[in-house]
């Protein structure tokens, strides 16, 4: 097998000692691992069909990797897999400023693409905190969420258009950028979110959206998580610009604070925060004002207007960014992504003590998240980490809880391998039996990331 890759793609493109395919073994995490039996560094379509082709002849697992800042597992591989590295594919077309769009290979990294756009005062609107290395291939797979997704949607709304080769060998190429394509199914829409499942990007279309000329953050301490869904409602009806709404507790500021050294963000320390941030074309910071003057529950407001410059907005953001960093500074982290409705999230995040202490007395509980999108990032720390069962136990009871408050189990980080196997907390008979479809038509042998998304064959 090694020689057909070799064939195909030539040497250098091909890894197997130990050494080189390292990097590409372990998640970001360090909670998944696995020998690749090769990593190729494919530069063109054709010799990622001349890959795929091959696994399929040899029935080899596919593992398509970007950036490899994925949470759940969905792009290292398992023994003896081969890992599709995507970065060779670093082409930034040019920009078509009539259509606000452009066309990138899958390999770009989010902030490269952020550079290269702005310049033409247009910007890519999916945004989060791993931009310096998460790639647009791989954000495409797990259909990326991050901070401006109240505003702007996630990944799948910015896709116009994709060219990648599926588990079959067939080639989908759609690149014209026709905003107002009815042709049948939505062919790119369906990648997104595969995860690796149904094919392999390589290049994609992209919406892009204005840039603004004026931005406002605050940072505003309040007494509750009630609190901070309520002053979101209110600030959202009376800004429309509002682009992110970000929750964070007093533990995740605490842990923040003590693992980079910083002082507290606000000159007190509250129980909850919310952090909020508005752009246009003109200034929004009275309107944000405003709105947060006329909220009961705003207890402490820090602001970083137009005028304040990069540096106050850091400030106010570092504490947000920087709890994923911190957290792994712990051991062992059990990450779960949700999504709980607004109106009963207070409510849910109330009860997330009982539930993991009744599992587990002595796990530590940090919970943030994208508040506008009710989306929670449930992190426990502290388990035992040489049980499986320990995890497994905290794991069905959050989720668990999630679902009977009318929530999601994966809201942007996708099911991978960490999720599978509660897949069907989430998804009725029905709905698996037609993803299940889905996936034998286009990857007939099953040779595209198994054990993700959907659980191995026992
Ligand atoms: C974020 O919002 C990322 O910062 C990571 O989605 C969340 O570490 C996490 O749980
Ligand atoms: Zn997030």
């Amino acid at each position: 097998m090694l020689h057909a890759l070799v064939d195909a793609l030539g040497a250098d493109a091909v890894l197997a000692d130990a050494d080189r395919c390292a990097p590409y073994e372990t998640d970001w995490t360090g909670a998944f691992t696995g020998r690749a039996l090769a990593v190729v560094r494919p530069a063109t379509r054709e010799q990622v069909g001349a890959v795929v082709d091959i696994c399929r002849t040899t029935r080899v697992g596919l593992v398509p990797q970007g950036g490899n800042t994925g949470l759940v597992g969905a792009a290292v591989p398992r023994d003896g897999e081969v890992v599709v590295d995507l970065r060779r594919f670093d082409t930034i077309d040019d920009v078509d400023v009539t259509a606000r769009q452009v066309t990138v290979g899958a390999g770009v990294r989010l902030a490269e693409l952020q550079r290269a756009v702005e310049v033409h005062g247009l910007r890519y609107a999916v945004d989060f905190a791993a931009r310096d290395s998460a790639t647009v291939g791989g954000s495409i797979a797990t259909n990326a969420g991050g901070i401006n997704f109240l505003r702007f949607g996630g990944t799948r709304e910015q896709v116009v258009g994709v060219e990648a080769v599926l588990g079959s060998g067939l080639v989908m190429r759609r690149l014209a950028g026709i905003e107002k394509d009815n042709t049948g199914y939505d062919l790119a829409g369906l990648l997104c979110g595969s995860e690796g499942t149904l094919g392999i990007v390589t290049r994609a279309r992209l919406r892009l959206v204005p840039l603004p000329t004026h931005r406002v953050t605050a940072l505003v301490g309040v007494d509750s998580v009630a609190a901070a869904t309520a002053t979101l409602t209110a600030v959202r009806a009376a800004v429309a610009e509002l682009e992110a709404a970000e929750l964070m507790l007093a533990d995740g500021i605490d842990l923040v604070g003590r693992a980079f050294g910083w002082p507290p963000p606000l000159e007190r320390a509250w129980p909850a925060y919310l952090l909020l941030e508005a752009a246009a074309d003109h200034d929004p910071t009275d309107a944000l004002a405003g709105a947060l003057g006329r909220c009961a529950g705003v207890g402490e407001v820090a602001v970083a207007g137009a005028d304040d410059g990069a540096a106050r907005r850091t400030l106010l953001w570092r504490h947000r960014e920087h709890h994923t960093l911190a957290l792994r500074g712990l051991g062992p982290v059990v990450k779960l992504d949700v999504t709980v409705p607004l109106g009963v999230l207070a409510a849910f995040v109330d009860g997330l003590d009982a539930t993991v202490h009744d599992v587990d007395p002595d796990v530590a509980l940090c919970v943030f998240g994208h508040l506008g999108d009710g989306n929670l990032h449930v992190n426990l720390t502290g388990h035992r980490a040489d049980d499986p069962r320990a995890a497994h136990d905290l794991e069905r009871d959050v989720l668990g809880s999630v679902v009977a408050h009318g929530g999601c189990i994966s809201a942007e980080h996708g099911i991978g391998r960490l999720k599978a196997a509660w897949l069907d907390l989430d998804r009725s008979r029905d709905e698996l039996a037609a993803m299940r479809a889905v996936k034998a038509a286009l990857d007939p042998d099953g040779v595209m990331r198994p054990g993700v998304l959907f659980p191995l064959p026992i």
